[in-house]
């Protein structure tokens, strides 16, 4: 089966703590303050690898952390940045960000690669907070935490050419001729579940991919049948081969047939409409399809649409089909793509913070800011919570938490730490 959606966890590699010490020197008591700064936690980013058509190996794993930034050490010492760590996924890979539905990234370029989760910066040693009021401070900073998120992954086949009909009509028969797919063929409807992919060559250097979608029915634009889920695979092809059988041996029309399709891709995307289409008039091999195809072939000269006879029970004229499409994709010219599709999108700046409270009556401060400065700061420490108190003040926390009627000895929650309220 082939999979083209993927939903996987990464987590950045945290910063690493910034370190508290001081220089030994003969004959000084207590030298200067001399804490290394922690590295850089290893970014998560996603590259594209043209060898890769699927995203079948995120079945097996789902989970990716980036190493962590060393820790500073003593005489000034800066602890390592993690190198970052690279995830291989195919071309036409889509990522949204699973929480909030954005798309963080359009990767379409052999190379191409988006960071999608940074490294936490490294805490800042102790040497780092010399002042001219603080001349030995022995309080170091906590490494950063790194970004965590849960990413959506979505393929969007890249074939070139796509084949497109009602169901039955022959469309697997077709793609398992003329390249070396294998997809189930049966007399009934809907057999075809999922897309299947396969390589046309037509001369040496020259081939092209060539997609086999469910068959479509009226709705399908809205979802009815199974067509609603791959249109998005036609979306990206070049050229479309729509397939319609001409032996009216299920007892619709052909013509008819033509009509609805395209009005179904057309209900579900203008552009898709607009792509170069030939008619594929398949069934030739039954007797009773040289009726149909005559008035076929004089209809469509009439809608400037080229029509090719073709059996896919016995081959006939498939090689002339796929010789005139490889030509047409010659000749294709790119449509420019819409912009949104290929912009990466920032992260949102940091926001301030809010209060809320909780059934028990504690606050809850919330804000990205806060957050990592209680993530980086070393509680344990005197000098540190001080410098945490005077930050929190100037964010105007403590005021707003004032003005929400805050009393003392209330709980104030950020994240993990609970904390009672003094003035
Ligand atoms: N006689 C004849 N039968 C054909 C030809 N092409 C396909 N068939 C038969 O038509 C039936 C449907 O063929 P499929 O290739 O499964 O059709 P499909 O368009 O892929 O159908 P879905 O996957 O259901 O959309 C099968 O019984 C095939 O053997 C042909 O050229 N001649
Ligand atoms: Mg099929």
């Amino acid at each position: 089966m082939f999979i083209d959606r993927a939903k996987i966890q990464i987590k950045a590699g945290d910063g690493g703590h910034g370190m508290s010490a001081f220089r030994r020197e003969k004959y000084v008591p207590k030298g200067g303050p001399s804490g290394g700064d922690g590295g850089r936690g290893g970014d998560v980013v996603l590259v594209v690898d043209e060898n890769l058509n699927t995203l079948i190996d995120f079945r097996y794993k789902r989970k990716f952390a980036a190493n962590n930034g060393v820790s500073g050490q003593t005489k000034n010492m800066h602890g390592a940045a993690a190198e970052p760590l690279y995830i291989k996924v195919p071309p036409g890979t889509l990522v949204k960000d699973e929480e909030t539905g954005q798309v963080v990234a359009d990767l379409t370029e052999n190379g191409q690669q988006a960071v999608v989760a940074r490294g936490g910066r490294g805490g800042r040693g102790n040497a780092r907070f010399v002042n001219s009021v603080h001349r030995a401070p022995t309080f170091a900073e906590k490494g950063e935490p790194g970004g965590a998120r849960t990413l959506q992954l979505e393929l969007k086949l890249l074939a070139d050419v796509g084949l497109v009909g009602y169901p039955s009509v022959g469309k697997s028969s077709i793609i398992s001729r003329v390249s070396a797919a294998k997809p189930e063929i049966a007399a009934y409807h809907f057999t075809t579940l999922t897309p299947v992919l396969g390589v046309v060559s037509i001369a040496e250097g020259h081939s092209f991919v060539l997609a086999d979608i469910p068959g479509l029915i009226e709705g399908a634009h809205e979802g009815v049948g199974l067509g609603h889920d791959f249109l998005r695979h036609v979306e990206r092809t070049k050229i479309i081969i729509h397939v319609l059988d001409v032996s009216g041996m299920e007892g619709r029309d052909p013509i008819e047939d033509y009509h609805k399709i395209n009005n179904e891709l057309k209900l579900y995307n203008e552009r898709l409409a607009k792509r170069p289409q030939v008619v594929a008039a398949n069934k030739m091999d039954i007797p009773e399809a040289q009726d149909n195809y005559n008035k076929l072939v004089e209809y469509m000269a009439k809608e400037g649409r080229e029509v090719y006879p073709v059996s896919a029970a016995t081959g006939e004229g498939l090689t002339q089909l796929m010789q005139r499409v490889s030509q047409l994709l010659l000749e294709y010219v790119e449509e420019p793509e819409a912009e949104e599709d290929t912009k990466i999108y920032e992260a949102k700046p940091e926001e301030e913070f809010s209060i809320s409270r909780d059934d028990e009556g504690t606050f809850i401060v919330t804000g990205k800011g806060i957050e990592k400065l209680v993530a980086m700061t070393n509680f344990d420490n005197d000098e540190a919570v001080q410098r945490f108190q005077a930050i929190w003040r100037k964010l105007g926390i403590e005021a707003a938490l004032k003005e929400r009627g805050i009393q003392e000895g209330d709980s104030v929650r950020i994240r993990d730490m609970v904390f009672e309220f003094k003035e």
